[in-house]
Order: C-alpha cells, then structure tokens, then sequence
C-alpha cells in the first residue's frame, strides 16, 4: 500500500489533481492512459473543502471559491492486484495552524510525495511553502501543473523551472526522483489538454508501482 501526500503552496492545483483522478476513475479512461489498468474508488473525501465565506483579501486574488482546511483524501484499489492506496491532499496555507497542522501530519504519513508547482507563479514564493515541511523522505517527485498558463517558448522555461526547483531541493537532500509536466483542469481552449490532463494519471500509477 503506498500513501501518497501531495503538497504544494495554495492554489498550485493539488485538490484539482485529487479530484481529476477520482473522474478518470469514476470514468474508466485510466485504463486509456499510459501504463493504466483499471482501478476502483473505494472512498472519496472532500469533506476538508469549505466554501469560502466572503472570503479573504488572499482568497479573492487566487479567485478561489472554496479552500482546503483539512486533508482531502481518495483510497482506491488496483482491480488486479487487489492493493489499495490512499492519496491526501492537505491545504497550502500554512499560516493557518489547522492547515499547518494537516501539511506537517501528512508529511509524516506519506510513503511518497509529490510536490508540486505552478508554472503560472513566482517559483521562490512557492517554495516557501516547503521550507516549514520538516519530514520528508529523501527522494520525492515532482509535478509541474498549469502548463496551459505558461506562455512562449514552453520546452526553454520548463527546463529553466526544472533545474531551479531541483536545486532547491538538492540543498536540501532532497532528490527528485522523476518529474511530471500537468495540466490539472479541462482548461478549454488548449489543445494539449487531454495529454497533460492524462499525465495527472500516469503519475499517480507510476508512483503506486514503482
Ligand atoms: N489553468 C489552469 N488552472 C488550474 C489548473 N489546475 C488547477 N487550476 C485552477 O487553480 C485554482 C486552484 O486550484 P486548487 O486545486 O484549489 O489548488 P490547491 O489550493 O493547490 O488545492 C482553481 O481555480 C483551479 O481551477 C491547471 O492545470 N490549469
Ligand atoms: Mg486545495
């Protein structure tokens, strides 16, 4: 059983990811993607988003209609070889200690861990996040969300971002271990959206069966 925590700083997309995966579960084209085979949802809980009442100054800059207070959290089965997973998703605003207290337990519990960025974003204020994340394992992976945003020449500023982000972590002694290029929503109007959609998925099963 692999117990895979996502983190990342607020709005990088990690609840988007969670829910993007039940869908291709609940749909059956997991087993369209690369390396797919069929998988069942055994509980999916989004319980930890609440709407957000008003909202903060914070929130309304992201434009976020709701916000991650506790874990979200899917468990699902490999049909095949009958192993469960679980997969949490905490919230990113650490400056709130519920949330705070969520990123430091799943940190903890994770048997693997996926960090992720957004490439629409300053990247030294996304890592800020992991600077107060305290337990973790040696060798992570890494994901690249909202490569629909990233405009101009896309292969140069992905590489760019890559090194940066695997240099942060490498002070660290943290070793990125593969690194995954996402699209976390079915943005209209980008062509590449199926495959970068797809890559949420093949992550997650790549993960569970390395
Ligand atoms: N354009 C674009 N928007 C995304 C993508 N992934 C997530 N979003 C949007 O980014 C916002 C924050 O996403 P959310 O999943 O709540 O982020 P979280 O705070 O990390 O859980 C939402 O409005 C999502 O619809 C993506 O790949 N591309
Ligand atoms: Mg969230």
């Amino acid at each position: 059983m692999v117990n895979i925590g996502l983190l990342g700083d607020i709005s990088v997309g990690k609840t988007s990811i969670l829910r993007l995966f039940v869908r291709y579960l609940k749909v059956g084209d997991i087993e369209k993607v690369k390396g797919g085979q069929k998988c069942t949802v055994i509980k999916a809980d989004f319980s930890g988003e609440a709407t957000v009442p008003g909202g903060d100054k914070e929130d309304k800059l992201n434009q976020k209609e709701t916000k991650t207070i506790h874990p979200n959290r899917i468990v699902f089965r490999e049909d095949k070889s009958g192993k469960a997973h679980t997969i949490f998703a905490p919230g990113g605003d650490r400056k709130r200690s519920v949330i705070r207290m969520g990123i430091i337990t799943i940190s903890r519990i994770a048997t693997q861990i996926i960090a992720i960025f957004s490439c629409d974003r300053d990247v030294k204020t996304q890592f800020e996040f992991f600077n107060d994340v305290r337990f973790f394992p040696d060798k992570i992976n890494l994901c690249i969300n909202k490569v629909d945003l990233l405009k101009g020449d896309k292969k140069n500023k992905l590489e760019k971002l890559e090194t940066e982000i695997i240099d942060f972590f490498k002070t660290r002694k943290i070793q990125i271990v593969e690194t995954f290029i996402t699209c976390g929503e079915s943005v209209e109007g980008f062509e590449d959206v199926q495959i970068y959609n797809d890559r949420v998925v093949e992550m997650i099963l790549r993960i569970i069966t390395q």
